[in-house]
């Protein structure tokens, strides 16, 4: 059984658990809908708030009403036996969602940052938040009006956790990428830099990605289906 294994999860392990998608080969995705570019920018944010925040609250309130899937729940069994053999997951999602902690994963790298959780503008401070964000609440650390946001990464910000998620890429034996397009960077390179050591890749997904000749092994399906059975295969292994 391979003994630390790197999986980089996407909106599709979600989207069974009804969190839509940004982008699927038939147009249907948010960002179809959306234009990401006056939503999910800093420049969007200090242009229009307003719409900003209320595209955050929408899918915050979608998210408290959302429940993990099998594909979450068999990733946490992943890290249990891994764990129990010695060896480590390193599980890093794009998801700003928190299904995978709330099945039972213990270690997430969220590098998209986290829907459920606000970051002040002026003193950086990060703090758990539930509810809708308007422009007129404090931040509760420095009381400063009008400076909290979601604490997501927005386009043309740096994904967070960088540094943990390139030494957990060196020390992988086996790469794998669940319900991931493959179209946004940094996170799309990942299988390349992989790839680049000499580890086996797999790809789970109900399309093939933009960078799907990048993977030796391609598994085309629901999450919900083949998430549970490359976590049996593997830790059979
Ligand atoms: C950065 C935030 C510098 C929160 C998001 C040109 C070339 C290369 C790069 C660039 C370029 N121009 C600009 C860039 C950089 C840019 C980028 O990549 N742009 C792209 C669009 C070209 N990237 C950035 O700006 C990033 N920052 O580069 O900083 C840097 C870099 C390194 C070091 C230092 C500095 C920041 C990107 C962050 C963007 N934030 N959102 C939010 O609102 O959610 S983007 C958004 O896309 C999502 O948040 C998500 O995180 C991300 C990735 O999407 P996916 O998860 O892949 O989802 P998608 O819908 O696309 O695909 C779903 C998949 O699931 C599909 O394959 C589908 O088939 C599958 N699926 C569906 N249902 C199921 C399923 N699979 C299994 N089962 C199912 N049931």
């Amino acid at each position: 059984m391979p003994k630390n294994i790197f999986v980089l999860t996407g909106a599709g392990v979600s989207a069974e658990s009804g969190l839509g998608t940004f982008r699927d080969k038939r147009g249907e995705g948010v960002w179809a809908k959306f234009d990401p570019m006056k939503l999910a920018t800093p420049e969007a944010f200090a242009r229009d708030p307003e719409t900003v925040l209320a595209f955050y609250d929408l899918r915050r309130r979608n998210l408290l009403g959302a429940e993990p899937n099998a594909a979450h729940f068999a990733l946490a069994r992943l890290e249990a036996a891994l764990g129990q053999r010695g060896g480590s997951l390193a599980l890093v999602t794009q998801n700003i969602d928190d299904l995978h902690e709330r099945a039972g994963s213990r270690r997430v790298i969220h590098m998209h940052g986290e829907l459920l959780k606000a970051r002040c503008n002026a003193c950086a401070a990060v703090r758990p938040w539930r509810d809708d964000l308007t422009v007129a609440h404090a931040c509760p650390e420095c009381g400063r009006a009008g400076a909290l946001r979601p604490h997501v990464v927005w386009f043309g910000e740096t994904p967070l956790g960088l540094d943990l998620i390139g030494r957990a890429l060196r020390k992988a034996d086996l790469f794998a990428a669940i319900g991931t397009s493959g179209a946004v960077y940094p996170a799309a390179g990942f299988v390349a830099e992989a790839r680049a050591c000499g580890v086996p890749t797999c790809e789970l997904n109900l399309e093939a990605a933009d960078n799907a000749d990048l993977f030796d092994e391609q598994r085309l399906g629901a999450a919900s289906e083949t998430v549970p059975a490359w976590v049996e295969e593997v830790v059979g292994r």
